[in-house]
């Protein structure tokens, strides 16, 4: 209830946009929530919030949503009953199961929808459909932070929280852009540089954390792996390493000292186009500070060599001692609200929750013993290999909850071509999207403005969400969704709510043991939590997570990335995000925000402009090997020379028919960061993008 005035009520609940997980008050009159305001007490947010939770609510009200399920007849979509829909899906998937077996079906869970959401789904595939062939967004994501952190240190998250931001000497951001993508841990970044944290930003554009750091470093993309292994170089050639802690603490010592040695400043420059000065500075600056953080985003992780790279960046921290204390922090900057969470809950083809391998015999059959049915211990699809499978026609239904991936995943073409290919696509969403374009049936889900349950932010924190109005029409959680289905296939999900999800996750996941929604309270909870409830804001403060307690040094060499400039393509495009708008945009594109960024466009240097023949504000046609589009070119010096940025949030746009199959080696993370491409005047009537209308 609110004690002010103006609202009927307020609801304390958290921000469903981007993985800082601030605390909000949703302010409702009647059933519609009218304004928003920071919760002060959010311990990720302080009291602040960003352009999106604080104003990027009005989607929920939008003409748009979708209020009914839709089925496909006669080539079209139509109105139809939760009936019509919940037996057409019933029907379908009991046929192909029966004609072609359970791996002919997939799904893909939501990193925007709950903890709750995500582990109803998995269980749907696992236990009522018997596929593991489930997967997440963060395949094209952070997967390979997850990777990394589990081969160096253990867990796959944050070694600690946003708070050591404040107590880092020396904070190094490689490859993220806090103040447009984690806006509220970028101002807390900035306040920090003011109060004397060295900031240091690696990436090749200068972001604007770069105007407040101690020194900008603008590499080539996809050079960052010479960049950490020459920083490693620096650290053992001038004597910075904490001996003890690495004699003490950590195994792999000599070969890395052996792979670096020759990996010199001057290598270095030759690669990265960082001068040699600048990473010897850099090396200092983290070596001889006592304290000290590194935050890293998809300018890291998107790329062919992204999972070995955030081995590098732990090298750096297990050199010098500088994790599990505070102040010294591993700090992956997730993106989804729940990107952390619905990897955590086990929505992945290979693992149950918590990162444990669906062959492990003695988890597998706890799962059984409790979900009543056998499982299966093979690993299913991952999202690339799904596709795949469709296009070669052996997967025949696919299953996606709050995931665009006609718009957000590489090679669009690739992805329609499969889509079209399937005999039952099901869409769960809020809106329609470029996926659901090609939907039999699709199923109208409640915001996380409209539903109970729990988000992860990017610091491992479980935190409760509330429901601050009621769901439009007919349209219900993506939970109840999951469970009507699911009993009708013949596997009762037997909770009463969102609260009993939880519990069955506990007792089936040793690390999430001791956490019940009363105790995530207000100020949430940060896996692992013990059985008494004890939560762990720091990791690894005794030992690592890993046999024997010790971390691990990574020595793998730089490798080129999977695109190059050449004469016919001689600009690398980088794709990212901007503030004011997220991810495939159909919530935000339905809100105020639309105004303040209306369309796309293509940051250019000056001198390629000149040299390309493009003038500022004009429409240009962006070519890669993979694809080619429309787009107006913006002159900028903010990119250096030889490099262009756009964003992916305009469905006109169709960024990612540019987006070819590179991806990184170890978890198939797509490579939408090193795209070699032309950029020439567009001609009139080349018609390279499909153009569509965006309602507001
Ligand atoms: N406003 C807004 N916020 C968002 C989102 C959004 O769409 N809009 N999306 C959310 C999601 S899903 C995510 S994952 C996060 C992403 O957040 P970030 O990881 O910060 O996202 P990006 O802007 O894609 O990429 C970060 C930086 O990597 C740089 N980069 C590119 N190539 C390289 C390279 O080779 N080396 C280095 N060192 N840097 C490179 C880019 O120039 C860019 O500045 O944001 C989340 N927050
Ligand atoms: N070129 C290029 N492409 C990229 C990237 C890049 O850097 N460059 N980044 C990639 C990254 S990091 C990511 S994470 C992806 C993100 O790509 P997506 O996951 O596809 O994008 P989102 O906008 O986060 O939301 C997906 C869908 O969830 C729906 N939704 C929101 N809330 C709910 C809910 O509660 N329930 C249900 N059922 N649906 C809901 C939205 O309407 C939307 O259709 O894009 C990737 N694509
Ligand atoms: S910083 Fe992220 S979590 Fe916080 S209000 Fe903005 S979008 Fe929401
Ligand atoms: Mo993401």
């Amino acid at each position: 209830m609110t004690a002010d005035a103006r609202f009927d009520v307020t609801t304390t609940t958290t921000c469903g946009y981007c993985g800082v997980g601030c605390r909000l008050e949703a302010h409702a009159v009647g059933d519609h929530i009218v304004a928003v305001s920071p919760a002060a007490d959010g311990p990720a947010n302080k009291g602040h919030t960003c352009v999106k939770g604080r104003f990027a609510h009005q989607f929920t009200r939008s003409r748009d949503r979708l209020t009914a399920p839709l089925v496909r007849e006669n080539g079209e979509l139509r109105l139809a009953s939760w009936d019509e829909a919940l037996d057409r899906i019933t029907f379908d998937l009991t046929r192909i199961k029966a004609e072609h077996g359970p791996d002919a079906i997939a799904g893909l869970a939501s990193a925007r929808a709950t903890n709750e959401d995500g582990w109803a789904m998995q269980r749907v595939f696992r236990a009522a459909i018997g596929t593991n062939n489930i997967d997440n967004c963060s395949r094209v994501c952070h997967s390979p932070t997850s990777y990394g952190l589990r081969k160096s240190v253990g867990l796959s998250g944050c070694s600690g929280s946003f708070d050591d931001i404040e107590q880092s000497e020396v904070l190094i951001v490689i490859g993220a852009n806090p103040t447009q993508a984690h806006p509220v841990v970028g101002a807390r970044m900035k306040q920090a540089a003011l109060n004397g944290t060295k900031i240091i930003t690696v990436d090749p554009r200068r972001t604007e954390l770069a105007d407040v750091g101690a020194l900008h470093c603008s590499l080539r993309p996809g050079t960052n792996a010479a960049f950490l292994n020459g920083i490693a170089h620096v650290l053992i050639r001038d004597g910075l390493v904490d001996e003890a802690f690495v004699r003490d603490r950590v195994e792999g010592f000599t070969a890395l000292a052996d792979l670096v040695q020759f990996v010199t400043p001057e290598v270095v420059e030759e690669i990265t186009g960082v001068p040699a000065a600048d990473l010897v500075q850099v090396a200092h600056l983290w070596g001889e500070a006592r304290t000290g953080s590194i935050a890293w985003g998809l300018g890291v992780t998107e790329q062919r060599y992204g999972s070995e790279c955030v081995q590098m960046i732990c090298n750096l921290a297990l050199l010098t001692g500088k994790i599990g204390r505070p102040g010294c922090t591993l700090m992956p900057l997730r993106g989804q609200n729940n990107v952390q969470g619905v990897s955590d809950i086990g929505a992945l083809p290979d693992c149950y929750s918590t990162y444990r391998p669906v062959g492990d015999e003695s988890v597998a059959t706890l799962f059984e013993a409790t979900w009543g049915v056998p499982l299966r211990r093979e690993r299913g699809l991952s999202l690339p290999e799904m596709l795949d499978a469709a296009i070669a026609g052996k997967l025949k239904a696919l299953w996606i909850c709050g995931y665009d991936i006609g718009q957000s995943d590489p090679d669009t073409a690739k992805v329609e071509a499969a889509l079209a290919n399937l005999e039952l696509l099901i869409v769960q969403d809020i809106f329609e999207n470029e996926t659901s374009r090609e939907a039999h049936v699709m199923l109208p889900a409640a915001s996380f403005l409209e539903k109970t349950g729990t988000f992860t932010n990017a610091e491992r924190r479980i935190q409760l969400v509330h429901a601050a109005a009621a769901p439009p029409g007919a349209a219900k959680t993506d939970l109840e969704i999951f469970q009507l289905v699911s009993a009708r296939l013949g596997h009762e999900l037997p909770w009463s709510g969102p609260e009993d999800v939880m519990l069955e996750i506990g007792a089936l996941t040793p690390k999430f043991a001791g956490v019940t929604y009363e105790r995530i309270g207000r100020g949430g909870l940060q896996w692992p939590v013990a059985p008494d409830g004890t939560d762990s804001p720091r990791l690894y403060e005794q030992s690592f997570a890993l046999p024997g307690g010790k971390a691990q040094l990574a020595a793998i060499p730089y490798k080129p990335p999977g695109d190059e400039a050449s004469e016919r393509y001689p600009l690398i495009l980088v794709t990212g995000r901007r503030l004011e708008h997220y991810n495939v945009g159909t919530m935000t594109r339905r809100t105020a925000n639309l105004e303040l960024l209306p369309g796309e466009w293509l940051e250019i240097h000056p001198d390629d402009a000149t040299a390309h023949g493009v003038a500022d504000g004009q429409q240009v046609e962006v070519e890669s090997r993979n694809g080619r589009i429309q787009v107006t070119a913006r002159l900028t010096e903010r990119i250096a020379p030889g490099h262009v940025f756009t964003a992916f949030h305009f469905p006109e746009t169709r960024t990612n028919l540019l987006i070819g199959q590179s991806a990184d080696i170890n978890t198939s993370c797509p490579e939408y960061k090193v795209v070699a491409v032309s950029v020439t005047p567009a001609r009139v009537g080349s018609g390279a993008a499909r153009t569509h209308a965006v309602v507001a």
